[in-house]
């Protein structure tokens, strides 16, 4: 399919990333450590260190130039956030929270949620899992719309209950 749109992918080590960067471009592979930023098709995929260490955040930043939205992902499995309050705000461009690991004996959805509703004061919250498939269409399809206003309007259509606006 092709996209105009392109999305980078942050959040701590482990959180996910390129394993949600295969499961959204349906790519059989395993994730391993990721040792620089990685460019596939649409997505822009990070290494965890430019999220943990502020010494990368202009890193982040200027990768940010790049695409059109970003993703904030929160593992449902970790109690804490790396993110500072409101890092969405300081970025330019259409911010997506995603919950990551959803399907795991250990995550805690409703914590991570209230986590990344403090990261992002203004935008989509899908919960997912890159194991059973669950959120990845509305990660695609969020990423398909253009404007915040086109976001709330999609989420409010959709009524899922993996899809909180905030
Ligand atoms: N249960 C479960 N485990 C997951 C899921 N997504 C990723 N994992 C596991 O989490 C671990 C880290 O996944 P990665 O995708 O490599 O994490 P990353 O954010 O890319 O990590 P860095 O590249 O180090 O920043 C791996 O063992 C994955 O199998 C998921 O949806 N559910
Ligand atoms: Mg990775």
């Amino acid at each position: 399919m092709a996209r105009k749109n392109r999305a980078m992918l942050i959040g701590s080590i482990g959180a996910g990333k390129s394993t949600l960067t295969n499961a959204l471009l349906g790519r059989e592979v395993e994730a391993v450590k990721t040792q620089a930023l990685v460019y596939y098709d649409w997505i822009v995929d990070t290494p965890g260190e430019y999220t943990e260490n502020p010494l990368f955040y202009k890193n982040i930043m200027a990768t940010s130039l790049e695409v059109t939205h970003v993703l904030f992902l929160q593992d449902a499995t970790r109690k804490k956030t790396i993110f500072p309050p409101g890092f969405s705000t300081g970025i330019n461009k259409l911010p997506i929270g995603v919950v990551t690991k959803s399907d795991s004996e250990n995550a805690d959805i409703d914590s991570a949620v209230q986590q990344l509703k403090r990261v992002i004061p203004n935008g989509p919250i899908v919960i997912s899992s890159s194991i059973t498939g669950k959120g990845i269409q509305e990660i695609k399809d969020l990423v398909n719309c253009n404007t915040m206003l086109d976001m709330r309007e999609y989420a409010e259509t959709k009524q899922s209950e993996l899809l909180i606006f905030v």
